[in-house]
Protein backbone atom coordinates (compact mmCIF):
# COMPACT_ATOMS: atom_id res chain seq x y z
CA UNK A 1 0.00 0.00 0.00
CA UNK A 2 1.44 3.41 -1.04
CA UNK A 3 -0.73 5.49 0.96
CA UNK A 4 1.44 4.69 4.11
CA UNK A 5 4.36 4.04 5.56
CA UNK A 6 5.25 1.72 8.23
CA UNK A 7 7.39 3.32 10.77
CA UNK A 8 8.84 1.79 13.85
CA UNK A 9 9.00 5.53 14.58
CA UNK A 10 4.97 5.68 15.02
CA UNK A 11 4.88 3.36 17.70
CA UNK A 12 5.88 5.98 20.74
CA UNK A 13 3.37 8.00 20.20
CA UNK A 14 0.61 6.38 21.85
CA UNK A 15 -1.89 6.92 18.78
CA UNK A 16 -4.24 4.32 17.24
CA UNK A 17 -2.83 1.70 14.04
CA UNK A 18 0.39 2.39 15.78
CA UNK A 19 2.04 0.38 12.22
CA UNK A 20 0.67 3.36 9.97
CA UNK A 21 2.14 6.73 9.41
CA UNK A 22 -0.19 9.10 6.89
CA UNK A 23 1.28 11.78 4.76
CA UNK A 24 0.68 15.95 4.51
CA UNK A 25 1.57 17.05 0.92
CA UNK A 26 4.02 20.37 0.97
CA UNK A 27 2.76 22.88 -1.38
CA UNK A 28 5.30 24.87 -2.48
CA UNK A 29 4.98 29.00 -1.35
CA UNK A 30 3.78 29.29 -5.22
CA UNK A 31 1.31 26.71 -5.33
CA UNK A 32 -1.24 27.02 -2.61
CA UNK A 33 -3.86 25.91 -3.54
CA UNK A 34 -7.10 28.18 -3.71
CA UNK A 35 -10.01 27.77 -1.45
CA UNK A 36 -12.52 27.22 -4.40
CA UNK A 37 -13.78 23.85 -4.71
CA UNK A 38 -11.71 23.07 -8.01
CA UNK A 39 -9.35 20.36 -7.57
CA UNK A 40 -6.36 21.29 -10.19
CA UNK A 41 -4.27 22.74 -7.73
CA UNK A 42 -4.05 19.53 -6.37
CA UNK A 43 -2.77 17.65 -9.60
CA UNK A 44 0.86 18.02 -8.33
CA UNK A 45 -0.27 16.16 -5.07
CA UNK A 46 0.97 12.25 -5.86
CA UNK A 47 -1.28 9.64 -5.47
CA UNK A 48 0.77 8.09 -2.87
CA UNK A 49 -0.84 10.66 -0.48
CA UNK A 50 -4.27 9.91 -1.28
CA UNK A 51 -6.41 8.00 1.30
CA UNK A 52 -9.03 6.10 0.20
CA UNK A 53 -12.04 3.86 1.18
CA UNK A 54 -9.59 1.06 2.34
CA UNK A 55 -8.32 2.49 4.93
CA UNK A 56 -11.58 3.43 6.65
CA UNK A 57 -13.57 1.13 9.14
CA UNK A 58 -17.25 0.96 9.62
CA UNK A 59 -17.42 0.73 13.55
CA UNK A 60 -20.95 1.84 14.34
CA UNK A 61 -23.62 0.58 12.83
CA UNK A 62 -22.71 -3.14 12.01
CA UNK A 63 -23.00 -3.38 8.58
CA UNK A 64 -20.10 -4.52 8.08
CA UNK A 65 -16.35 -3.50 6.55
CA UNK A 66 -17.07 -4.46 3.15
CA UNK A 67 -16.82 -1.79 1.00
CA UNK A 68 -19.33 -1.01 -1.41
CA UNK A 69 -18.08 1.92 -4.00
CA UNK A 70 -21.86 2.45 -4.99
CA UNK A 71 -22.79 3.54 -1.70
CA UNK A 72 -19.82 5.69 -0.90
CA UNK A 73 -16.47 5.93 -2.47
CA UNK A 74 -14.18 8.83 -0.79
CA UNK A 75 -10.59 10.03 -1.25
CA UNK A 76 -8.62 12.67 0.77
CA UNK A 77 -5.82 14.28 0.47
CA UNK A 78 -4.09 16.58 2.96
CA UNK A 79 -1.56 19.20 2.57
CA UNK A 80 0.30 21.90 4.77
CA UNK A 81 2.75 24.83 3.27
CA UNK A 82 5.88 25.78 5.09
CA UNK A 83 5.39 29.10 7.83
CA UNK A 84 1.75 28.79 7.56
CA UNK A 85 -0.33 27.01 10.34
CA UNK A 86 -2.99 25.72 8.51
CA UNK A 87 -3.67 22.06 6.77
CA UNK A 88 -5.36 22.11 3.37
CA UNK A 89 -8.24 19.14 2.42
CA UNK A 90 -9.35 18.04 -0.58
CA UNK A 91 -12.17 15.45 -0.08
CA UNK A 92 -13.91 13.70 -3.34
CA UNK A 93 -16.58 11.44 -2.50
CA UNK A 94 -19.06 9.79 -4.63
CA UNK A 95 -22.41 8.87 -2.67
CA UNK A 96 -25.48 6.82 -3.95
CA UNK A 97 -28.04 9.59 -1.57
CA UNK A 98 -26.54 12.65 -0.62
CA UNK A 99 -28.65 13.46 2.60
CA UNK A 100 -28.60 17.59 2.96
CA UNK A 101 -32.21 18.55 3.02
CA UNK A 102 -32.53 18.91 6.88
CA UNK A 103 -31.62 22.03 8.99
CA UNK A 104 -29.94 20.04 11.73
CA UNK A 105 -27.22 17.60 12.51
CA UNK A 106 -29.04 15.18 9.99
CA UNK A 107 -26.81 15.82 7.09
CA UNK A 108 -23.92 13.56 5.28
CA UNK A 109 -21.25 14.41 7.10
CA UNK A 110 -17.30 14.72 7.10
CA UNK A 111 -15.97 14.92 10.56
CA UNK A 112 -12.67 15.43 11.20
CA UNK A 113 -10.37 15.53 14.63
CA UNK A 114 -7.20 17.41 14.55
CA UNK A 115 -4.57 17.30 17.76
CA UNK A 116 -1.52 19.59 16.01
CA UNK A 117 0.78 19.28 18.94
CA UNK A 118 -0.40 15.33 20.24
CA UNK A 119 -1.05 16.50 23.22
CA UNK A 120 -3.67 13.63 23.56
CA UNK A 121 -6.49 12.60 25.69
CA UNK A 122 -9.98 13.06 25.78
CA UNK A 123 -11.34 16.65 23.84
CA UNK A 124 -15.09 16.40 24.92
CA UNK A 125 -16.96 17.45 27.95
CA UNK A 126 -18.89 14.32 27.57
CA UNK A 127 -15.00 12.08 27.91
CA UNK A 128 -13.47 14.53 30.80
CA UNK A 129 -11.31 12.57 32.38
CA UNK A 130 -12.96 13.94 35.85
CA UNK A 131 -16.46 12.15 35.52
CA UNK A 132 -18.04 14.62 37.73
CA UNK A 133 -17.78 17.30 35.31
CA UNK A 134 -19.08 15.61 32.57
CA UNK A 135 -22.59 16.65 32.20
CA UNK A 136 -21.39 20.64 33.01
CA UNK A 137 -21.59 23.68 30.47
CA UNK A 138 -18.89 24.78 32.19
CA UNK A 139 -16.56 22.16 31.58
CA UNK A 140 -17.78 22.64 27.89
CA UNK A 141 -15.92 26.23 27.58
CA UNK A 142 -13.35 25.33 29.62
CA UNK A 143 -12.48 21.86 27.95
CA UNK A 144 -14.45 21.20 24.69
CA UNK A 145 -12.17 21.62 21.88
CA UNK A 146 -9.37 23.77 23.60
CA UNK A 147 -6.89 21.35 22.72
CA UNK A 148 -7.47 19.15 19.94
CA UNK A 149 -10.64 20.40 17.51
CA UNK A 150 -13.66 18.13 15.86
CA UNK A 151 -15.14 19.92 13.08
CA UNK A 152 -18.62 18.32 11.64
CA UNK A 153 -18.12 19.18 8.22
CA UNK A 154 -21.45 19.07 5.84
CA UNK A 155 -20.91 17.56 2.71
CA UNK A 156 -22.79 19.92 1.27
CA UNK A 157 -24.06 22.68 3.13
CA UNK A 158 -27.10 23.93 2.11
CA UNK A 159 -28.24 26.95 4.42
CA UNK A 160 -26.28 26.34 7.08
CA UNK A 161 -22.47 26.66 7.85
CA UNK A 162 -20.12 24.64 6.33
CA UNK A 163 -19.06 23.24 9.66
CA UNK A 164 -19.87 22.73 12.55
CA UNK A 165 -17.12 23.20 15.54
CA UNK A 166 -17.71 20.85 18.30
CA UNK A 167 -16.68 22.86 21.05
CA UNK A 168 -16.84 26.03 22.35
CA UNK A 169 -14.67 27.87 19.77
CA UNK A 170 -16.79 28.18 16.90
CA UNK A 171 -15.08 31.04 15.76
CA UNK A 172 -12.34 28.92 14.32
CA UNK A 173 -14.46 28.12 11.46
CA UNK A 174 -14.57 30.92 9.84
CA UNK A 175 -11.52 33.26 8.31
CA UNK A 176 -8.56 34.12 9.03
CA UNK A 177 -8.91 30.56 10.53
CA UNK A 178 -10.60 28.13 8.15
CA UNK A 179 -12.57 28.39 4.82
CA UNK A 180 -14.45 25.79 2.34
CA UNK A 181 -15.64 25.65 -0.87
CA UNK A 182 -17.83 22.76 -2.78
CA UNK A 183 -18.33 21.17 -6.24
CA UNK A 184 -21.49 19.62 -7.08
CA UNK A 185 -24.35 19.45 -9.27
CA UNK A 186 -26.76 16.88 -7.26
CA UNK A 187 -30.04 17.34 -5.28
CA UNK A 188 -30.52 16.06 -2.51
CA UNK A 189 -31.56 12.24 -2.59
CA UNK A 190 -29.34 12.29 -5.75
CA UNK A 191 -25.83 9.66 -6.40
CA UNK A 192 -23.35 12.01 -7.21
CA UNK A 193 -19.84 13.10 -6.98
CA UNK A 194 -19.00 15.38 -3.96
CA UNK A 195 -15.87 17.94 -4.32
CA UNK A 196 -14.96 19.90 -1.07
CA UNK A 197 -11.58 21.99 -0.51
CA UNK A 198 -11.18 23.52 2.73
CA UNK A 199 -8.36 24.57 5.11
CA UNK A 200 -8.52 24.90 9.04
CA UNK A 201 -5.91 26.15 11.57
CA UNK A 202 -5.15 23.44 14.61
CA UNK A 203 -4.99 25.38 17.46
CA UNK A 204 -3.09 23.77 20.66
CA UNK A 205 -5.37 26.50 22.79
CA UNK A 206 -8.66 27.20 21.29
CA UNK A 207 -10.45 28.99 23.82
CA UNK A 208 -14.18 30.70 23.84
CA UNK A 209 -11.96 33.95 23.78
CA UNK A 210 -10.19 33.91 20.66
CA UNK A 211 -7.17 36.38 21.62
CA UNK A 212 -6.11 33.82 24.04
CA UNK A 213 -5.81 31.54 21.34
CA UNK A 214 -2.68 29.52 20.68
CA UNK A 215 -2.71 28.15 16.82
CA UNK A 216 -0.53 24.73 16.61
CA UNK A 217 2.86 25.52 14.72
CA UNK A 218 3.28 23.18 12.30
CA UNK A 219 7.04 22.19 11.54
CA UNK A 220 8.28 19.85 8.67
CA UNK A 221 8.68 16.28 9.31
CA UNK A 222 6.85 16.90 12.51
CA UNK A 223 3.75 14.04 13.39
CA UNK A 224 0.39 15.44 14.27
CA UNK A 225 -2.71 13.37 15.64
CA UNK A 226 -5.52 13.30 12.80
CA UNK A 227 -8.60 11.30 12.13
CA UNK A 228 -11.76 11.29 9.85
CA UNK A 229 -14.81 9.81 9.75
CA UNK A 230 -17.59 9.92 7.10
CA UNK A 231 -21.18 10.12 8.21
CA UNK A 232 -23.28 8.53 5.43
CA UNK A 233 -26.83 9.46 5.77
CA UNK A 234 -28.57 7.68 2.88
CA UNK A 235 -32.15 8.17 4.56
CA UNK A 236 -34.05 11.39 5.57
CA UNK A 237 -36.36 9.61 8.03
CA UNK A 238 -33.70 7.45 9.80
CA UNK A 239 -32.22 8.66 13.18
CA UNK A 240 -28.91 7.41 12.55
CA UNK A 241 -26.96 7.70 9.31
CA UNK A 242 -25.99 4.32 7.50
CA UNK A 243 -22.17 3.94 8.32
CA UNK A 244 -19.72 5.47 10.40
CA UNK A 245 -16.55 4.91 8.26
CA UNK A 246 -13.25 6.53 10.34
CA UNK A 247 -9.59 6.23 9.59
CA UNK A 248 -8.66 5.61 13.22
CA UNK A 249 -10.96 2.07 13.31
CA UNK A 250 -11.60 3.35 16.86
CA UNK A 251 -15.14 4.86 17.01
CA UNK A 252 -13.95 7.16 20.51
CA UNK A 253 -11.52 8.81 17.53
CA UNK A 254 -14.29 11.35 17.89
CA UNK A 255 -13.90 12.37 21.06
CA UNK A 256 -10.03 10.85 22.57
CA UNK A 257 -6.84 12.50 20.52
CA UNK A 258 -5.38 9.65 22.42
CA UNK A 259 -7.45 7.72 19.20
CA UNK A 260 -5.87 9.50 15.86
CA UNK A 261 -3.60 8.35 13.37
CA UNK A 262 -0.23 9.48 12.95
CA UNK A 263 0.19 11.98 9.88
CA UNK A 264 3.56 13.29 9.10
CA UNK A 265 4.31 16.71 7.84
CA UNK A 266 6.51 15.99 4.79
CA UNK A 267 9.09 18.09 2.65
CA UNK A 268 8.72 19.29 -0.26
CA UNK A 269 8.62 16.44 -3.51
CA UNK A 270 12.13 16.67 -4.77
CA UNK A 271 10.73 16.85 -8.46
CA UNK A 272 8.86 20.28 -7.72
CA UNK A 273 12.84 21.68 -6.06
CA UNK A 274 15.78 22.76 -7.92
CA UNK A 275 19.02 20.99 -7.05
CA UNK A 276 20.69 23.56 -5.26
CA UNK A 277 18.82 25.90 -3.62
CA UNK A 278 20.94 28.60 -1.58
CA UNK A 279 19.11 30.02 1.95
CA UNK A 280 20.33 31.01 5.24
CA UNK A 281 19.49 32.99 8.55
CA UNK A 282 21.11 35.21 11.39
CA UNK A 283 20.84 35.72 14.74
CA UNK A 284 22.46 38.80 16.26
CA UNK A 285 25.06 37.50 19.26
CA UNK A 286 25.67 40.94 20.61
CA UNK A 287 24.48 44.14 19.43
CA UNK A 288 27.20 46.11 21.48
CA UNK A 289 29.99 43.72 20.07
CA UNK A 290 28.40 43.56 16.33
CA UNK A 291 28.88 39.71 16.44
CA UNK A 292 26.35 37.82 14.12
CA UNK A 293 25.82 33.85 13.89
CA UNK A 294 24.87 32.89 10.31
CA UNK A 295 23.19 29.46 9.92
CA UNK A 296 23.07 27.67 6.27
CA UNK A 297 19.41 26.65 5.56
CA UNK A 298 20.52 25.67 1.78
CA UNK A 299 19.15 22.61 0.29
CA UNK A 300 20.33 20.33 -1.99
CA UNK A 301 23.72 18.37 -1.99
CA UNK A 302 25.99 20.96 -1.01
CA UNK A 303 30.16 20.67 -0.90
CA UNK A 304 31.18 24.05 -1.10
CA UNK A 305 29.73 27.32 0.92
CA UNK A 306 31.25 31.40 0.74
CA UNK A 307 29.69 33.87 2.57
CA UNK A 308 29.83 37.58 1.48
CA UNK A 309 29.57 39.64 4.43
CA UNK A 310 29.28 43.05 2.69
CA UNK A 311 32.21 44.63 4.75
CA UNK A 312 34.41 42.90 2.58
CA UNK A 313 35.48 39.92 4.53
CA UNK A 314 34.46 36.74 3.92
CA UNK A 315 34.08 33.29 5.18
CA UNK A 316 34.09 29.58 3.90
CA UNK A 317 33.13 28.11 6.46
CA UNK A 318 28.99 26.20 6.51
CA UNK A 319 27.74 27.82 9.68
CA UNK A 320 30.17 31.40 10.54
CA UNK A 321 29.78 33.78 13.23
CA UNK A 322 31.20 37.45 11.88
CA UNK A 323 32.17 40.58 13.95
CA UNK A 324 31.48 43.21 12.27
CA UNK A 325 34.06 46.34 13.13
CA UNK A 326 32.01 49.17 11.69
CA UNK A 327 28.31 50.30 12.29
CA UNK A 328 26.47 49.91 9.49
CA UNK A 329 23.77 48.09 6.56
CA UNK A 330 24.97 45.03 5.19
CA UNK A 331 24.26 42.98 1.87
CA UNK A 332 24.83 39.50 3.04
CA UNK A 333 25.38 36.87 0.38
CA UNK A 334 26.01 33.08 0.20
CA UNK A 335 27.16 31.17 -3.09
CA UNK A 336 26.84 27.88 -2.59
CA UNK A 337 27.93 24.87 -5.34
CA UNK A 338 27.68 21.22 -5.15
CA UNK A 339 27.87 18.32 -8.08
CA UNK A 340 24.25 19.19 -9.40
CA UNK A 341 24.54 22.92 -9.68
CA UNK A 342 25.29 26.49 -7.54
CA UNK A 343 23.00 29.14 -6.14
CA UNK A 344 23.23 32.15 -4.67
CA UNK A 345 21.40 34.05 -1.38
CA UNK A 346 21.62 37.89 -0.73
CA UNK A 347 19.85 39.88 1.84
CA UNK A 348 19.43 43.10 1.55
CA UNK A 349 20.12 45.44 5.13
CA UNK A 350 18.35 42.58 6.78
CA UNK A 351 21.74 42.72 9.09
CA UNK A 352 21.93 46.62 10.63
CA UNK A 353 24.31 47.43 13.21
CA UNK A 354 24.51 50.48 15.50
CA1 LIG B 1 -8.70 24.72 -5.69
CA1 LIG C 1 -24.33 6.11 0.81
CA1 LIG D 1 -25.31 9.68 2.01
Amino acid sequence: MHSMCLLIAAVGLGLERPDVEFQVFQFPADQIPRIDGDSVDWAIVPDSYAIGMEQLRETVTGIGDKHDAKNLDVSVKVGWVKGLNQLYFLYEAQDDYWDFARGDLHNDIFEVVIDGDLSGGPLIRQMHPNEKLRDKLDTHFLFHGVHAQNYHIFTPAEGKDWTMVWGAQPWIKDLPYANAAYKYNFKHGESGKLVLEFFVTPFDYAPPDKSRALPSKLLEDKVIGMSWAVLDYDDEKAERYAGFWNLSHKTTMYGDASDLVAFRLMPIEKHLRKPVEADWSFQIVSQTDRVVAFRDRSYGKITSWRWDFGDDTTSSERHPTHRYEDPGEFIVTLYVEGPEGKARRAKIWDVTLP
